[in-house]
């Protein structure tokens, strides 16, 4: 066995919320793919999201999005999570489909939208109130196409004030988690296109506040495990919304597209003390399943995101800072380069199987006849989709 006991209890602690929209139907804007069985309200998503922490282990929370997952009883929606063996997780903000949010929201020229985007938050955390949950995600869309379109540092200040209206309405125990993405929807400029936008804010904000790091909202080449290494360093890197890209912002399964870059940013945050829970980091995906089936695409994303934080917890870091200090490149290389190619699936098969979990949940999950059951059960109704 390559992993020892130390190491595996460490990896016990992986928790990984999953976003409600990765269940629902979702496309480009060419296609949405129709797929059977697909869920028609956050009940169901719910059920769907629960079938991947029943096979793996890995996923207790379920992040949501407010408006598309919005329901009467935010006490029942508690208690079916609850039922199910998970728990809602992570609150995200939508201020970017209503015709209103054209030209921004908390960045928008005219004050009657600003305030629009501030109240849609304010109605964010009473749902973070009723259903205990922690985490204000704010992704914005805001952003112009067109030099001179409207005043960037105008745009900045009104982010400011916008801002600190939401964190302001924040409770004792709650967080905001600001993220940034370097283009699209708008083009010529975002209004938090990097790491160093949302952390100046967070900064000014106070100590609830902190960067959201996307993996997919990166310029291409980016150096992303030096951005985690900065922000565990300032203390104020909040969550992640892991995915994977190989041109923008594909949201693909994380670890698919390199899984050598996923390394080496788990490798940064065991390095940064992201893995102890005084840290406050916050494990999520940020993933769209287009044309594969949306659960066991969620399954495979929970697990490459615990084999390479496997790998990464295997670098000998006594070996590799005794490379480091004598300046030692290559052995300093080679010791970093023999944790990744070192194969623990054995290992994770073992581990699974002492906690009473499916040696392998993609076969577990093929075999359960859940996709048969919903594809028989969810007939009539609307499907949820990506936007809706
Ligand atoms: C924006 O691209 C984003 O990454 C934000 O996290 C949104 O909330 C999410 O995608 C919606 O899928
Ligand atoms: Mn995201």
């Amino acid at each position: 066995m390559a992993i020892d006991q130390a190491t595996l209890d460490t990896l016990a602690t992986l928790a990984i919320e999953v976003p409600s929209w990765a269940y629902g139907n979702s496309g480009t804007r060419f296609k949405v793919f129709t797929l059977p069985g697909g869920p028609r309200d956050p009940f169901e998503k719910i059920d769907d999201a629960a079938q991947v922490n029943a096979l793996t282990g890995l996923a207790p929370a379920v992040s949501l999005h407010i408006p598309w997952d919005k329901v009467d009883d935010w006490d029942a929606l508690g208690a079916h999570a609850k039922d199910r063996g998970v728990r809602i997780g992570t609150i995200n903000s939508n201020v970017f489909q209503d015709d209103d949010y054209r030209l921004g929201s908390l960045c928008n020229p005219d004050p009657r939208v600003r305030r629009k985007a501030i109240d849609h938050h304010l109605e964010c955390i009473e749902i973070m109130h009723a259903t205990g949950v922690q985490d204000l995600k704010i992704w914005l869309a805001d952003g112009t196409n067109y030099p001179g379109q409207d005043d960037l540092r105008a745009r900045q200040d009104r982010l400011a004030e916008g801002l600190r209206a939401i964190y302001d309405a924040l409770g004792e125990k709650q967080r905001l988690v600001l993220e940034y993405k370097f283009f699209e929807p708008a083009f010529y400029h975002m209004d938090v296109p990097d790491w160093g936008t949302s952390l100046t804010h967070c900064l000014a904000l106070g100590e609830k506040a902190s960067v959201c790091l996307d993996t997919g909202h990166h310029a291409p080449g980016t150096n992303i495990e030096f951005i985690v290494t900065q922000l565990l360093r300032h203390g104020r890197l909040g969550s992640f919304d892991f995915n994977s890209r190989f041109y923008a912002d594909d949201d693909l399964i994380v670890g698919a597209a390199d899984p050598f870059q996923l390394f080496r940013i788990l490798y940064e945050v065991v390095r940064g003390g992201g893995l102890d829970p005084e840290s406050g980091l916050v494990f999520m995906l940020d993933q769209c399943h287009n044309i594969e089936p949306k659960i066991p695409g969620q399954i495979r994303s929970v697990l490459n995101v615990q084999e390479m934080l496997a790998r990464a917890l295997l670098i000998d870091r006594a070996a590799l800072s005794a490379a480091q200090q004598a300046g030692d490149v290559l052995g300093a290389n080679q010791v970093y380069m023999d944790a990744f190619y070192t194969d623990v699936r054995a290992d994770l098969k073992q581990w699974r199987e002492s906690r009473g979990l499916p040696a392998d949940p993609m076969a577990a999950y093929a075999a359960s006849g859940y996709a048969q059951q919903i594809e028989a059960d969810r007939v009539g109704g609307a499907q949820a989709s990506w936007g809706a």
